[in-house]
């Protein structure tokens, strides 16, 4: 658990051919939170995963370091793990369809926002905001996407070992999983679908509060460097206040049994 100590965001975002402001393209991101000690070791090993990343090699890195108050705090809970069956692209993007149903989604809207993400001519550094009834983009950020960032878990000692029981193991799976669980964790959120875009991890997930991670095997073929994220919203969502909270908001997932939202 964090203590008195100091908190430090540290947030990084590599692309190719300048800043993603200029029109440089998306190679990686990442981002913790983290105590004052540890800092400068997770800048080192940032930088080391924006330089030799494989979607490419990155000229921008950005690495932005900034203190935490602790008032600024909220928590979520972390989502309960689980897996689903699928050996193809095929079956799992069947079984992604049948999961956001499953949360709430309309097939219609799940449908549209899957082909969302397969269409993409590349990978977008934020997700897209998608009516959960008609499919259609409720946000306006285009190829920018609404950027999650400003989260980690309350334990990483505890969350290690409990990826671990599940034989989990990397940044992927790590990031995902706290990421989706502020994602279930917002005002209007219904469900998330993801796949990565390392071009090497095929794997995706649906996320929701109401059925939790459902991680899904295959999600894209071998090789393909598009990926993405939708994040499917009630049609009433106050959409400013959920960007707010998807961007700004600190919020710590709590890894234990018993915890509760704030
Ligand atoms: C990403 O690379 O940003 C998405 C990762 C999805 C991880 C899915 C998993 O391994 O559970």
């Amino acid at each position: 658990m964090f203590g008195e100590k100091e908190l430090y965001s540290l947030k990084m975002r590599a692309a190719q051919g300048g800043p993603h402001e200029k029109g440089g393209r998306h190679i990686s991101g990442s981002e913790r939170i983290i105590e004052k000690n540890a800092v400068d070791k997770e800048v080192l090993a940032m930088l080391e995963r924006a330089k030799y990343h494989q979607r490419g090699a990155a000229d921008f890195i950005s690495i932005k370091v900034e203190l935490i108050k602790k008032e600024q705090i909220r928590y979520r809970q972390l989502l309960a793990f689980s897996q689903c069956e699928a050996a193809s692209v095929e079956a799992g993007r069947k079984v992604a369809l049948a999961e956001l149903e499953s949360a709430g989604v309309t097939p219609l809207a799940a449908r549209k926002g899957l082909q969302a993400i397969a269409a993409l001519p590349d990978s977008m550094r934020g997700a897209m905001l998608v009516n959960a009834v008609t499919g259609s983009r409720m946000d306006d950020l285009g190829n920018r996407g609404v950027r999650v960032t400003n989260m980690d878990v309350d334990d990483a000692e505890k969350f290690a070992t409990a990826l671990a029981q599940h034989g989990l193991q990397g940044d992927h799976v790590r990031e995902a999983l706290v990421l989706a669980s502020k994602v279930a964790g917002g005002e209007g959120v219904v469900a998330e679908l993801c796949w990565s875009d390392d071009p090497l991890y095929v794997t995706g997930y649906v996320g929701s509060a109401k059925n939790g991670y459902r991680r899904i095997q295959v999600l894209k073929k071998l090789h393909d460097s598009v990926g993405g994220r939708v994040f499917f919203i009630r049609p009433d969502t106050d959409v400013p206040a959920l960007i707010h909270y998807l961007q700004e908001q600190v919020i710590f997932i709590r890894t234990g049994e018993s915890a509760s939202v704030d």
